[in-house]
């Protein structure tokens, strides 16, 4: 019996215990227990004489319960994994594409341990944010998966307006900046052969609901969240499904006609292009401006001594 199911069916009415019990072959003593169960994990559900139970309200949860009823994608995030504590979802991401896990496969923790940035930096994860790792196996070559980090900077940032309306633009390669605070950051990691890119691990985290204080000192002038933006706790389940659903489109859109389109939004909506950069990168630092990206995703320089193309780095 898939009681939450039921009472949400029930759309804030009534569903009578002893009806429950009857139609499900349960106790009286069964159906309470599960109402406790819910209880316990946030579930407000009121429980009349005579009338039954009636959910009043749902926990801000991540969990498969709260947001598979609502996705409508068609792969991406179909098979869902939560857990309330990981080291990180990439990690878990890439154990479970090892093991044959389909395209499309999510793993979101409420927190993680060893929640990671590039070049092994770390990445604060605690409770109240939105910490996802998406596996995919998009059958191209890894010299081609460089938009696919710009992809999933698009989805999130339309997402983020459609539900929120956080205006955050894109600070070339990996991360969404408001106001020049970095709310969210992107990790894509590979495994396969040059010709051919076995499976992506696309994760990503995006600060909801922690407040300035929850940010390590290092970090606190420079990161927000949705809460200090706006002032109060926002609704992950539909954020992420927000982001889950754009994602698909552009993703889908982007496998069969390339991925200029997605290039070209995240150059209409970029905190990077048109200004001076100083970047940092495998090749030591440059300095020039920020004139446009190409198809492949990487930053072309301007620089003193001619135009350069930067595929990875860190800009200041
Ligand atoms: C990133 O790296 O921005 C990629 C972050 C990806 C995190 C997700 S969470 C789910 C999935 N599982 C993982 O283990 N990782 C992914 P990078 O550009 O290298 O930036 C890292 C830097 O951002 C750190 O060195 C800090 O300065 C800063 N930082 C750390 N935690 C932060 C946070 N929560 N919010 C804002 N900035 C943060």
């Amino acid at each position: 019996m898939d009681l939450l199911y039921l009472l949400r069916a029930g759309q804030g009415g009534y569903l009578s215990g002893s009806a429950l019990a009857r139609n499900y072959g349960l106790s009286r003593a069964a159906v309470w227990k599960h109402i406790e169960d819910l209880r316990a994990r946030g579930y407000v559900i009121e429980a009349k004489p005579r009338l039954g139970y009636r959910l009043l309200a749902s926990p801000d949860a991540l969990t498969a319960e709260e947001v598979l009823p609502v996705l409508s994608t068609k792969s991406i995030g179909r098979y869902y994994h939560f857990f309330e504590e990981l080291a990180s979802t990439n990690d878990e991401a890439k154990r479970l594409g090892a093991a044959g896990a389909p395209a499309g496969t999510l793993v979101v923790a409420e927190r993680q341990t060893a929640g990671r940035g590039r070049l092994g930096r770390t990445w604060t994860s605690p409770p109240g944010g939105l910490w996802l790792s998406l596996l995919l196996r998009p059958n191209l070559p890894l010299a081609d998966l460089g938009p696919l980090t710009v992809l999933a900077a698009v989805a999130l940032a339309k997402a983020l307006a459609r539900e929120t309306g956080v205006k955050a633009r894109i600070k070339w390669p990996n991360d969404l900046l408001v106001e020049q605070h970095k709310i969210a950051g992107i990790l894509a990691e590979a495994q396969g052969e040059l010709g051919c890119a076995n499976q992506v691990v696309l994760g990503l985290g995006l600060n909801v609901n922690q407040e300035t204080a929850d940010f390590p000192a290092d970090i606190r002038a420079r990161a927000t969240s949705l809460r200090g933006i706006l002032g109060h706790e926002m609704r992950r389940a539909p954020i992420l499904r927000a982001f889950l659903e754009v994602f698909e489109d552009l993703y889908e859109h982007g496998l069969i006609h390339g991925f200029r389109d997605v290039l070209a939004q995240a150059a209409a909506n970029s905190a990077t292009l048109g200004h001076p950069v100083r970047i940092t990168g495998q090749s030591g630092v440059l300095e020039g401006l920020a004139v446009r990206l190409d198809p492949d995703g990487a930053l072309v320089v301007r620089t003193a001594t001619g135009d350069v193309r930067v595929m990875a780095g860190d800009i200041e």
